[in-house]
């Protein structure tokens, strides 16, 4: 019997510098493929080999003159073509999609950093995504001062990472205020604690979204055996 797959689940991880999202996406990912779901893991800005190449365009310190709105639109220009060759395959093959940024950053860095009206941010989403959103955001949450300090031990800083302590303030705030508006979507982790008790935090959501996946609106018929990585 032809059985058709159930669209996968895509969960975006977001939160300001240091919070600690590559370290704990490598958890959930570990987490999830134990539970037996097909994930592919990806980033933004980035993603596809365009995307990666707009990345690093976005990140170089050297573009240090680069205007507000040129950043915002080469944000959505990576992120339309990751949209299209990858996340929506991959989640229409039933596969979910866990990745590191997504367009809330766009809302914080380029809005409350930046400035940059959300109207006019809304502009691009609604034309990108055409409706289209993450079924589940986890919102890595710390003081500023303390993400700045744990960033700050990597070394060559890039163009964002350059920036000044208000514009984290203002990034921070901004994350929160999307998280207000959304809390149906979003899941707020206190990021500023040691790492056992961040990971204690996730595995709730860890394990709530593993059984509303086999819950009766189940979306995750997906499950199977591996996973797959881009290596860009
Ligand atoms: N950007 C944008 O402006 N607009 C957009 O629409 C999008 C992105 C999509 C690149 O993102 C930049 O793009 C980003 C925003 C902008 N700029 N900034 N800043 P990125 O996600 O690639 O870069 P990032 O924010 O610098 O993230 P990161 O490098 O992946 O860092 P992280 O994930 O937040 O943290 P980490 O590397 O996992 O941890 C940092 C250190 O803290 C590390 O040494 C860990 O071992 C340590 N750590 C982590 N957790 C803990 C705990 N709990 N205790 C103690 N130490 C810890």
């Amino acid at each position: 019997m032809h059985q058709v797959k159930a669209r996968g689940r895509f969960i975006t991880l977001e939160g300001g510098e240091g919070a600690g999202k590559s370290t704990n996406l490598e958890y959930i990912q570990r987490r999830l493929q134990k539970a037996g779901v097909v994930l592919h893991v990806s980033r933004e800005p980035g993603g596809t080999p365009l995307g990666e190449k707009v990345r690093e365009v976005l990140l170089n310190p050297d573009h240090a003159g680069m205007s507000s709105d040129a950043e915002l639109l080469l944000m959505f220009a990576a992120r339309a073509q990751h949209l299209h060759q990858v996340i929506l395959p991959d989640l229409d093959k039933g596969s979910w999609v866990l990745c590191d940024r997504f367009t809330d950053a766009t809302y914080a860095y380029q809005g409350g950093g930046r400035g940059i009206d959300s109207k006019r941010i809304r502009v691009l989403e609604d034309w990108v995504q055409e409706g289209f959103q993450p079924d589940m955001t986890l919102l890595f949450d710390l003081p500023v001062e303390l993400g700045m300090k744990r960033a700050g031990k990597r070394g060559a800083l890039d163009r964002f990472e350059q920036e000044q302590e208000i514009f984290f303030e203002q990034v921070r705030e901004a994350y929160l205020e999307r998280a207000r508006q959304d809390p149906e979507r979003f899941r707020i982790i206190d990021a500023g604690q040691e790492l056992a008790e961040v990971q204690q935090q996730l595995d709730d959501v860890i394990e709530e979204l593993i059984t509303s996946s086999r819950g009766p609106s189940s979306r995750g018929q997906s499950i199977f055996k591996g996973s797959e990585y881009l290596k860009f």
